[in-house]
């Protein structure tokens, strides 16, 4: 007879604010920031889930929630008669008159999802990274290895661990020896010290385990209730961490380019690189591997359209935009922009609803939604004016915010 399939309950922990991404996270949560012209960043971490049959999931929101729920609850509703479900749940305050203290508090404050579901294991996965992952690949190590929690883990470069919880192994390659949440110096892998093994702040957990460590959290009063602070390294003391390598993750359709491809892509550089990477000719992420689709909402808009010897070169251009007379080079677009006669884009990324007018620039340039450039208008041509009126990152990157008219 078969094995009873275990029951698994997601939690995706969505409560990020993203100070890093500012101005984009000005009045969204970093989960709900745009990506990829059509996407926002949750999309990846719900499609990975539901991808891998894991249909029911709760995100936890918190900070400026309302574009997360909006965009959840029109992309992602299921069906709760059929026993699937995506549903954000916002902080409550159910254990006073708080906030969540930090992302084990959220989950702390929300275990009444977990007995109401009442599963075998639960999976609790970040919102803010792009890849792909086959979750369900993570859950059979973590149910082989007997642990109680298992840490998904990627090799990154030494330097870059700072920002990472980072693991050390046994010698079984498999039980967490020790766990450093963001060290200033982090250690080396044993083969090679420029590379450290770190935390994706992917979790499973066996449902039990983590119910008895957010209660023993909960009643620690020099707890920061961290999931990558606290109760990771707890279980770690405890010898029941393990960790599952995500060089092992399979993906139907990868590609030897985009195996085990993973981006936190938390600074406005990582997140302009990214797009970069996506209109590439041969591009690290492949969004077009529809084997393991990325699923999000698609508005109902005509097909792009290119007018008056408009041109566009290595770029992503989205349903409904209209490039009539412009040209536009290694950018992503996403749906419902214009572009007039006489414009250039170059190396940019443009959100929904952005009108670029005639004889303007964009160079090197994020425009988040419904930016209005009116003709003539530059940005990125003149980087000490743009530090005076909008963002303007060391490397010259400049982000014009929500809706902002630009000035000639
Ligand atoms: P960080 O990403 O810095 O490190 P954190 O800010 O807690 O940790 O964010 C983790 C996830 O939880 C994100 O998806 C975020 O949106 C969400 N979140 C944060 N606070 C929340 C709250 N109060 N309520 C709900 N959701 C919340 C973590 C780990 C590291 C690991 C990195 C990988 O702590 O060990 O290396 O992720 O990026």
């Amino acid at each position: 007879m078969a094995a009873k399939k275990p029951r698994v309950l997601g939690i995706v922990l969505a409560g990020g604010e993203g100070k890093r991404l500012w101005p984009l996270t000005a009045d969204r949560a970093k989960p709900a920031v745009p990506f990829g012209g059509n996407y926002r960043l949750i999309d990846f971490v719900l499609s990975n889930l539901v991808n891998a049959d894991h249909l029911r999931i709760c995100v936890l929101t918190q900070y400026k929630s309302h574009s997360l729920d909006r965009h959840i609850t029109t992309t992602w509703r299921m069906s709760q008669t059929l026993g699937n479900y995506v549903t954000p749940v916002p902080a409550q305050q159910r254990l006073g008159p708080r906030w969540y203290t930090g992302s084990a508090d959220a989950i702390y404050q929300s275990l009444n999802l977990v007995f109401d579901d009442d599963p075998d294991y639960v999976v609790v996965f970040g919102a803010d990274h792009v890849y792909r992952m086959d979750p369900s690949q993570m859950v059979a190590d973590h149910i082989d290895s007997g642990a109680d929690a298992t840490v998904a883990g990627i090799r990154v470069p030494r330097l870059e661990a700072t920002a990472f919880g980072v693991i050390d192994t046994a010698e079984d390659g498999r039980r967490i020896t020790q766990f450093l949440e963001k060290p200033a110096d982090p250690p080396g892998v044993p083969d090679d010290p420029s590379v450290a093994y770190a935390s994706m702040g992917n979790y499973v957990f066996t449902t039990d385990a983590l119910v008895e460590m957010l209660r023993r959290d909960a009643a620690d009063e020099n707890s920061m209730h961290d999931m990558g602070g606290n109760i990771i390294p707890n279980f770690v003391d405890k010898g029941t961490a393990s960790v599952y390598d995500f060089a092992r993750n399979e993906i139907p359709g990868a590609t030897d380019r985009d195996r085990g491809y993973w981006r936190d892509v938390g600074t406005i550089d990582s997140y302009r690189d990214a797009h970069l990477d996506l209109v590439s000719v041969h591009p690290i992420f492949n969004l077009y591997n529809q084997d393991w689709p990325i699923i999000t909402y698609q508005s109902p808009l005509p097909p792009a359209k290119f007018v008056e010897d408009g041109i566009a070169k290595e770029s992503m251009i989205g349903a409904g935009t209209i490039i009539s007379g412009g040209e536009v080079n290694r950018s992503v677009l996403s749906p419902d922009v214009r572009v007039q006669a006489g414009s250039q884009v170059d190396g940019s990324v443009i959100m929904d609803g952005v009108r670029i007018g005639r004889n303007a620039v964009v160079r090197n340039a994020i425009l988040d939604k419904n930016v209005m450039l009116p003709d003539g208008a530059t940005v990125g041509v003149d980087i000490e004016r743009d530090r005076d009126r909008f963002t303007v990152t060391p490397s010259g990157i400049t982000v014009v915010g929500k809706g902002v008219r630009v000035e000639v």
